[in-house]
């Protein structure tokens, strides 16, 4: 078997595929299912300082993700630097404050109940990192020129995906954060005008102990429909 090959003017590798038998399979999906079904968002943030090192391999693993075309349009920030932690927290506090006296409705209040949010949030600052992961409209190549990006919040959205999923089985808890509207993150990170964020990630440990609301999740037959 040839290791590669030209196809279309372009090369193509072999794809190195180790086939399990049905017994590992299915073990393999039952387990990542058991494992996947203990993460929970959390609130409450230790302060304790977790490894630079996790960082840098749970955004390698959450830019496996596919995208468009292949243009990986992200931009992953990394803040740990507790003035800029401050300066964040108390922006998005002043966001979230005028959110939840004007912006949303009292229908949408009433559904957060059971989560108990509120317009302060200490986890901006207690949590050793955040990781603000920016999506890219468009992108520069090396000469300048302006690229194309495709389908930009289907791909951000996926890596986001896999960076809660690496976070987790890091044995790190998250929080996907929205604080709305986001622009004051792309001023204070100081990004380029073809990006904007997109989600806003505290990464550390919980707080212990750390609560949090009681929830369930649908069930296979709610969620899924099966055409055999
Ligand atoms: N962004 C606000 C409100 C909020 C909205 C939804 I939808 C949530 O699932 C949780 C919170 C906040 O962070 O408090």
């Amino acid at each position: 078997m040839e290791k590669s090959k030209t196809i279309a003017g372009h090369k193509h590798i072999l794809y190195d595929h180790k086939k399990m038998d049905i017994q590992e399979l299915t073990q393999r999906s039952l387990e990542f299912y058991d494992l996947m079904d203990q993460r929970r968002s959390v609130r409450t943030f230790s302060t304790e300082d977790i490894p630079s090192q996790v960082i840098e391999n749970i955004i390698k693993t959450a830019s496996t993700a596919p995208s468009g075309a292949h243009k990986q349009p992200w931009t992953f920030c990394v803040v740990s630097n507790p003035d800029l932690k401050k300066k964040i927290r108390e922006s998005a506090e002043a966001e979230e404050q005028k959110s939840y006296e004007k912006r949303m409705s009292e229908r949408w209040k009433e559904d957060l109940k059971p989560l108990a949010t509120d317009a302060n949030k200490p986890f901006l600052e207690e949590a050793p990192y955040l990781i603000v992961i920016c999506k890219k409209a468009y992108d520069f190549d090396q000469e300048g020129n302006k690229v194309n990006n495709y389908y930009v919040n289907e791909s951000v959205g996926i890596a986001a995906g896999m960076l809660i999923t690496a976070i987790h089985n890091a044995g790190l808890v998250t929080l996907t954060h929205t604080p709305s509207p986001m622009n004051f993150l792309t001023d204070l990170l100081e990004r380029p005008k073809h990006e904007r964020a997109f989600l806003l990630l505290p990464v550390g440990y919980p707080k212990d102990p750390t609560y949090v609301p009681a929830l369930k999740r649908k069930s296979l037959e709610e969620i899924a429909v099966f055409y055999g």
